[in-house]
């Protein structure tokens, strides 16, 4: 008996813990980027990823009671139908009521998570009446974008360790990042290139595979202006740790007048190949060529 309570005070002060941590996390969680102990995600920046945190929440808290409810039980059974507790045990072996509910509840509950959970699957898989469409190329190991409404394409490669500013995260900062303005529907046409990779930024509740030979879509309305870094998230080689995901979420006006630069900086002999920075990728960080695919 001392055991156990000893076990159920441990247990009570390790759900305190993780309360604290939990209830701190959301403070340490970053803007666009993850941040040192962090717990939980990532903030959100658009409507999609608020859903996900409140579906999230929610599910957790349904997870919780039965988890609590199932140990209650075992702790029932372990104190009162112990051998010295209850020397002559009783051999029923069924019991209607007890038996229709256990069917009903758990059916109930599933009920209760599917509702929401498919009302926010088709929000994610349905593009409202899209702004801007872009196209992401997922190759080996970066990715290109299209702005096929302004017409050009360039590529954005990670920087190395002596390319980056202080202030720009590792690993996660690029050379051109993806630009979009705020409060717009962006449509993203999602496609490898090579092998199959995956366009996923956290922040905007984004993740879709990028198939070669198949055009994928997704779609997403960043709501804050700022920085927001992903990563491929399909295992797609050597360097499928190297080709993070960069958005900058701008102002109308500070959009209009990046796709005018844009357009001269990315203009290109339209007979030109669509690509033309596979050598400058070969200095990546412990590549000496040769394609993996996974
Ligand atoms: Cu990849």
């Amino acid at each position: 008996m001392r055991v156990l309570m000893r076990m159920i005070r441990s247990a009570a002060v390790l759900l305190v813990v993780a309360a604290a941590l939990a209830a701190g996390g959301v403070a340490f969680a970053g803007l666009g980027q993850p941040s040192p102990w962090q717990m939980g995600f990532q903030q959100s920046a658009a409507p999609t990823m608020d859903d996900i945190i409140w579906f999230h929440d929610f599910v957790l808290w349904i997870i919780t009671a039965i988890t609590i409810f199932v140990l209650a039980l075992l702790v029932m059974v372990i104190v009162k139908f112990n051998a010295r507790a209850n020397p002559t045990p009783s051999r029923t072996t069924h019991n209607t009521l007890i038996e229709v509910a256990w069917t009903v509840i758990p059916v109930v509950i599933l009920v209760v998570i599917a509702v929401p959970s498919f009302r926010i699957l088709f929000v994610q898989v349905n593009t409202p009446t899209s702004d801007i469409t872009i196209k992401a190329t997922g190759k080996q190991w970066y990715w290109s974008y299209s702005y096929p409404d302004a017409k050009f394409e360039f590529d954005s490669i990670m920087l190395k360790e002596n390319e980056r500013k202080p202030d720009q995260p590792r690993l996660l900062a690029v050379d051109n990042e993806m630009v979009v303005p705020v409060n717009k529907v962006i449509r993203v046409h999602v496609i490898g290139a090579d092998v199959i990779h995956a366009f996923a930024v956290p922040s905007f509740g984004v993740k879709m595979d990028a198939i070669p030979g198949r055009l994928n879509e997704t779609w997403f309305k960043a709501t804050r202006e700022g920085v927001y870094y992903g990563q491929c998230s399909e295992l797609c080689g050597k360097d499928h740790a190297f080709m993070p995901i960069a958005v900058r979420v701008v102002s109308e006006q500070a959009y209009t007048a990046w796709v005018a630069d844009a357009k001269k900086k990315f203009a290109r002999d339209e007979g030109a190949p669509a690509t033309t920075v596979a050598a400058k990728t070969g200095a990546m960080p412990g590549t000496s060529g040769g394609a993996t695919t996974e």
